[in-house]
C-alpha cells in the first residue's frame, strides 16, 4: 500500500467503525437509563421555569413523551452510516463540474439514499434526558431559503427534517426558493412535492420569491410565511440527527427568550462522509468573532461550563453561525426580525444575537441537539444585482457595528477594517430606536459577561500608524501577500493594483503588521511570511515616513523587494531606492 491507500483504508475502517457504533447506540429500554440524574431539575426552584420535574427515562413510552428516536433501520447502501461515498473515474469529469456548479460533490450525493443514516454523534449522557411531554412542547416550522441548490442534497434536507422529527412537533417545512433559475427546482421540484406530500400529510409547503431578495430577507419572509409556535431555519443541505428537534424545543418552552442553536456537525463536500466537527463530542465549542467580524469558534470556558450540572446540558453563547436556530416566531418578530438593511449574505448571525443578548434574551448552543451541514467547497452563486461599492459583508457588519457597539468597539472594528470607514450604509434609525426603546445594554456588557474570551483570543487592536497599499517609492510595484496563507511562502511584491485585498496592510502603532485576520512575520530574518498574530498586538516593525525604510528592530534590518519579487529582510541603506516604501490608503 502507497502512502495515500493506507490512509483511505484507515479512514474507512474507521468509518466501519462508526457505523457499527450506529447499531450499538439504539437500544431504547437500557436499565442503565435510570441512573442519569435529570437536568431540567436545577431549574425546578426558578418561578419563571416549568415548575415539572420529569420521571425517568424508562418509564417513558417512545413516541409518546419527548424522547423521539425514529425508527432507524440499519440500511446498507452507499453513505449510509454516514459513510464516505466516491466517484468513478468515468464519473470524474460529471462530479468536477457540478462541484464547480454547487460547491457540493452532487454525483456521490445522488448515489445516496435521500433517507439515509448516520452516526450518533451526541454525548452519550444524551439519551438519558427526560423531556418534557410532546403535548407540553411548542409546534415548529422548519425553514429552508434555497437559491439555486442542487436536486439531492436539497430534497435529502426535506426527507432528513421529516424522518428525524416527531410529526406532532413538525407543523410543516416551508420552502422558500430565492428565485432560482435551475430547471430542476421548477415543476421537478412542484411534482415530487405533491407526490410527497400525499404521503406525509401536506408537511411541506413552497414559496417562492418574485425577484432575489438574499437568504437574510428570505429568511424573515420565511418566518412571516410560518404558523407554528417556533421557527426552526436550516440550511437547504441539512441532515438533522436523532432527537435533535426536542432539546431545542424544550429550551424555548423553557424560556421563550432564548435562541436554542444546535451543534453543526460536518458533512463532506467532495464524498458526504457525516462526522461531528470536533472530534470528541463532549469538547464543547462557541461562537466568538474577531475584531472584523469574522466568525469564529473556541472552545468553552470554564466559567461558563461550571454554571450547569451535566456536561450535555445547554449552555450559552456570544453568537453562532448564522444557519441553523430555533426560536420562538413571536418572540423573533418582537425583535424586529432582521434588520431589513442587511443583504443577501453575512452579518445578521451578529446582528440577532448581539440584538438578543443586550435586550434581555441569551443564544444558548444545545449539545444533545445535532445537524449536519454540508461545507461547500466555494460558494457557487454569485450575489446578483447590489449597488454597494464594498463588499456587501462589510456593508453588512457596517450596519451592525454601528448599531450594536459601543464607540470604543466601533473604533476596532475600524482598525481592522480601515478602509469602510465612513461608506454610507443607509439608514438605521429604526435599528436604533428599538435600541432605545428596549433598553438595551451596552456592547461592554455583552463583552465582560458573555463574550469575555475573545479579549484574549482577539486583543484589542491599537491605532493604526499608517495602512493601505505599501509601494514602491521610485518604482509601480506593491506589496503583495501573493495569496500565501500562514505556513506558506515568502510574500513578495506585484503591480499595484489599488484594489486592496492582498495588497492592503496595517502598520499599528505597537509595531505589527497586519493583513485581514492575519500578520506579517520574518521568522527567519530573511523573507517576510503570513503568520497568526500573537496573542499581544505589537511587532518589531517601524516605517519611516520621511526616508520610507520599513525597518525590522528585531533585525536591525529594512524590507527590499527581492530580484526574485519576494521581500526580504536586508542591511539599511537609506539612500537605496529599493527600500524606500510609501503606504498609499485606499478605499476597497
Ligand atoms: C453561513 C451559514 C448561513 C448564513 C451565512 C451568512 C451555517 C451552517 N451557514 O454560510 O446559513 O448564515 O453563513 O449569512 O451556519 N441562499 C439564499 N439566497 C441567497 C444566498 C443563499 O436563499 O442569496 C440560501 C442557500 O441556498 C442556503 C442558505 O441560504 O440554503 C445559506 O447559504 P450558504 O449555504 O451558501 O451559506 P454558508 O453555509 O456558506
Ligand atoms: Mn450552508
Amino acid at each position: 500500500l502507497d502512502d495515500s491507500s493506507k490512509q483511505d483504508s484507515l479512514k474507512r475502517r474507521s468509518w466501519n467503525k462508526l457505523a457499527s457504533d450506529v447499531k450499538e447506540m439504539f437500544p431504547f429500554n437500557d436499565a442503565k437509563k435510570n441512573v442519569m440524574p435529570n437536568p431540567l431539575e436545577r431549574h425546578a426552584n426558578d418561578s419563571s421555569a416549568t415548575q415539572k420535574v420529569y420521571g425517568p427515562r424508562a418509564e417513558l413510552k417512545k413516541g409518546v413523551l419527548g424522547n423521539y428516536e425514529p425508527d432507524y433501520k440499519i440500511a446498507h447502501g452507499p453513505g449510509e452510516g454516514g459513510q464516505p461515498v466516491f466517484a468513478s473515474m468515468e464519473e470524474k469529469a460529471a462530479a468536477d463540474q457540478s462541484v464547480r456548479e454547487f460547491g457540493f460533490n452532487m454525483v456521490v450525493s445522488d448515489k445516496i439514499s435521500l433517507d439515509r443514516t448516520i452516526p450518533d454523534t451526541r454525548m452519550d449522557e444524551c439519551k438519558y434526558w427526560n423531556y418534557p411531554t410532546l403535548k407540553e412542547l411548542p409546534t415548529a416550522s422548519v425553514i429552508l431559503v434555497f437559491h439555486n441548490e442542487g436536486w439531492s442534497t436539497l430534497i435529502r434536507t426535506v426527507h432528513s427534517v421529516v424522518n428525524m422529527s416527531p410529526p406532532e412537533l413538525l407543523k410543516e417545512v416551508v420552502m422558500v426558493d430565492d428565485f432560482s433559475d435551475k430547471a430542476h427546482l421548477k415543476e421537478p421540484m412542484e411534482k415530487y412535492i405533491a407526490e410527497y406530500n400525499k404521503k406525509h400529510n401536506n408537511v411541506v409547503k413552497l414559496y417562492r420569491n418574485p425577484e432575489r431578495m438574499g437568504l437574510i430577507r428570505t429568511r424573515t419572509r420565511g418566518a412571516e410565511l410560518s404558523t407554528a409556535d417556533v421557527i426552526i431555519f436550516l440550511d437547504a443541505h441539512c441532515e438533522p440527527n436523532r432527537n435533535w428537534l426536542v432539546p431545542l424545543l424544550a429550551r424555548i418552552a423553557y424560556d421563550r427568550t432564548i435562541m436554542a442553536v444546535p451543534i453543526v456537525d460536518g458533512i463532506n463536500w467532495d464524498n458526504f462522509a457525516y462526522a461531528s466537527v470536533y472530534g470528541a463530542a463532549t469538547a464543547h465549542h462557541r461562537g466568538i468573532f474577531e475584531w472584523g467580524f469574522l466568525y469564529k469558534e473556541s472552545q468553552v470556558p470554564q466559567k461558563e461550563l461550571s454554571r450547569r450540572q451535566h456536561n450535555s446540558e445547554p449552555y450559552r453563547s456570544p453568537t453562532h453561525a448564522g444557519g441553523l436556530f430555533a426560536m420562538d416566531r413571536k418572540y423573533f418578530f418582537e425583535l424586529g426580525a432582521y434588520d431589513e438593511g442587511l443583504q443577501i449574505w453575512g452579518g445578521e448571525n451578529f446582528e440577532l444575537s448581539f440584538k438578543i443578548w443586550q435586550c434581555g434574551g441569551s443564544v444558548e448552543w444545545v449539545p444533545c441537539s445535532h445537524v449536519g451541514h454540508v461545507y461547500r467547497n466555494h460558494m457557487p452563486y454569485g450575489f446578483g444585482k447590489v449597488d454597494v461599492k464594498i463588499p456587501v459583508i462589510l456593508l453588512n457588519y457596517m450596519r451592525v457595528v454601528e448599531v450594536w457597539l459601543d464607540d470604543d468597539f466601533k473604533e476596532y472594528f475600524y482598525t481592522r477594517e480601515p478602509s469602510v470607514r465612513g461608506y454610507p450604509i443607509g439608514d438605521l434609525s429604526k435599528q436604533l430606536q428599538f435600541k432605545k426603546d428596549h433598553n438595551c445594554k451596552s456592547f461592554r456588557w455583552f463583552m465582560d459577561n458573555i463574550a469575555y474570551e475573545v479579549y484574549d483570543k482577539f486583543p484589542i487592536l491599537p491605532p493604526n500608524k499608517a495602512w493601505g497599499e505599501v509601494k514602491q517609492k521610485k518604482g509601480m510595484l506593491c506589496w503583495d501577500t501573493l495569496g500565501q496563507s500562514v505556513g506558506g511562502g515568502p510574500i513578495g511584491v506585484s503591480h499595484c493594483h489599488h484594489y486592496g485585498g492582498n495588497q492592503m496592510f496595517r502598520l499599528n502603532t505597537k509595531g505589527q503588521i497586519g493583513v485581514g485576520e492575519r500578520c506579517i512575520t520574518a521568522p527567519g530574518g530573511d523573507t517576510l511570511h503570513m503568520s497568526f498574530c500573537a496573542t499581544e498586538p505589537t511587532g518589531p516593525w517601524e516605517w519611516d515616513e520621511t526616508s520610507g525604510l520599513f525597518r525590522n528592530r528585531d533585525y536591525q534590518k529594512c524590507v527590499e523587494a527581492g530580484h526574485d519579487n519576494k521581500l526580504h529582510l536586508v542591511r539599511c541603506e537609506p539612500d537605496k531606492s529599493a527600500q524606500m516604501w510609501i503606504i498609499n490608503e485606499i478605499k476597497t
